[in-house]
């Protein structure tokens, strides 16, 4: 169906100020016949799309070269808008038929995890910058303000426009320089999750955070969701105690983050049982693919930055790679309630700035080493024979403006985790969306010590050897 599409585009395209008197349906439709006309072998493939009422090329995600400027979308009547855990939107105001926004680059004092603030570079007071939310069809005049020390530009990253709005420095455009205001002007040909960002000495200013996400919302939706989130990755180096992350790092990162927080500076996603739940997930770190996990779900990928996949290429997943420079969409039911945990599966994403160079110790005996340092150095203590897990809750001093490598307080214990580290919370029967707290696990389905009539009655001797089936070559 795409395919025919594709072709009919082609041979069916026009200029835009002729599309711009039709309605996207009647060229969806036009183009369609066009393409059965003239191949001769898929009228019935576009009767089929005209009796399902198809939404055709300008609402299926996939990309069109003359996407009629519409009027502008509406958030609650044309789309759901998305959440974005810890972060902020772009406001926009309609003149004339178009959406005009207004961001502002600049210097930006950030807060990745309560102890930890750094001097990062974003935009309108926010890290990452706060996400565009618009529309396919919608007409776009998105304002862009220097105010850093240095030139700049924004790159509009996957979507399509004409190239002079392409936001290169020195490819497409003069850099913007610090206190001028350039003007970005397009009409949105497409849906998905897209993504803005500094194109002019990359390194330095992704580095610091000028980075942002920008969500378009197909005209006529396939698929609905109750809830839409929007989480931005990236990497930094903030080295204990310092202020300004290291643009010069490329690859020692050593604070990994969601929507410029990290864990246990992260909010959670939360959601009522049975609500059908899309996350948008980007990714602009400078170096690193993330791949994210969700626990106690099967999802679907249903997006790239490239469009919609077809529903017959989709496949259940419960880990998704967001590689560098991309989005991915994911979707699925919320069918159990409880507390769960989605992060980064590299296990150094999960850690926070303290400890990522120390020494191997594990299964290292310090005997009297402790006690004859103590002599040279007061209250010295070596750590991590066992590992790193006592770092968080161990109240062990770090410097100032630094935090450990992981720790935030869970219900049950500590959660040794730290960096690019959410939690989906998903609760039975709520109306409102803000934190609930702890899941209360029903009884009889929480893990716990086992009890001693338990392991009697299931012939369980923890003091024997353990014992395993050894395998035999057949
Ligand atoms: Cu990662």
């Amino acid at each position: 169906m795409s395919t025919e599409m594709k072709d009919g585009e082609g041979r069916g395209r026009r200029p835009e100020s002729d599309a711009t008197h039709q309605s996207s349906r009647s060229i969806s439709r036009r183009t369609v016949l066009f393409a059965g006309a003239a191949s001769g072998a898929v009228v019935a493939g576009a009767r089929a799309a005209l009796a399902a009422d198809a939404p055709g090329a300008a609402a299926s995600g996939r990309a069109t070269t003359h996407q009629p400027t519409l009027p502008p979308g509406r958030p609650g009547h044309d789309y759901l808008p998305v959440t974005v855990p810890n972060g902020a939107k772009l406001p926009w105001k309609v003149v004339d038929g178009v959406k005009v926004f207004h961001m502002v680059a600049e210097e930006v004092d950030h807060e990745i995890a309560p102890g930890l603030r750094v001097k990062c570079w974003g935009y309108n007071g926010r890290v990452h910058g706060p996400v565009i939310e618009a529309v396919e069809g919608d007409r776009v005049r998105i304002y862009a303000t220097n105010r850093l020390a240095a030139p700049t530009t924004v790159h509009w990253h996957g979507i399509l426009l004409p190239n002079g709005m392409d936001g290169v420095g020195g490819l497409t455009q003069k850099a913007i320089q610090p206190g001028e205001t350039f003007k970005y002007e397009f009409t949105l040909r497409q849906s998905g999750t897209g993504m803005y960002h500094s194109h002019h000495d990359e390194m330095t200013q992704i580095a610091l955070g000028l980075t942002g996400l920008f969500v378009i919302h197909p005209r006529r939706p396939r698929r609905r969701v109750d809830r839409d989130f929007a989480i931005m990755l990236h990497e930094w180096r903030i080295d204990p105690g310092a202020r300004r992350p290291n643009p010069n790092e490329m690859t020692e990162f050593n604070m990994l983050t969601m929507n410029a927080r990290a864990f246990p500076g992260t909010a959670p996603l939360v959601v009522r049982t049975g609500q059908r739940v899309r996350v948008r997930i980007g990714n602009l770190s400078p170096m690193d693919h993330h791949p994210i996990h969700l626990h106690g779900h099967q999802f679907h990928i249903t997006e790239t930055d490239g469009g919609e996949i077809a529903e017959s290429a989709q496949w259940p997943e419960t880990t998704v790679l967001v590689p560098t420079g991309s989005t991915r969409t994911i979707e699925f039911v919320a069918h159990e309630p409880g507390d769960w945990a989605m992060h980064c599966h590299m296990t150094h994403h999960v850690m926070n700035q303290m400890g990522h160079g120390t020494p191997n110790l594990i299964g290292v005996e310090p005997g009297k080493l402790d006690e004859r340092v103590r002599k040279v150095i007061p209250g010295y203590m070596t750590m991590g024979q066992t590992g790193m897990a006592d770092m968080g809750d161990m109240g062990m001093p770090v410097p100032a403006n630094s935090i450990p490598m992981l720790g935030g307080q869970g219900k049950h214990d500590t959660i040794t985790m730290g960096g690019m580290f959410t939690v989906l919370k998903t609760r039975d029967g709520i109306s409102r969306y803000a934190d609930p707290g702890w899941y209360e696990n029903p009884t009889g389905t929480l893990a716990g010590a086992a009890a001693t009539g338990d392991l009697q009655r299931d012939g369980i001797d923890v003091n024997r050897p353990p014992s395993v089936e050894d395998q035999v070559p057949e």
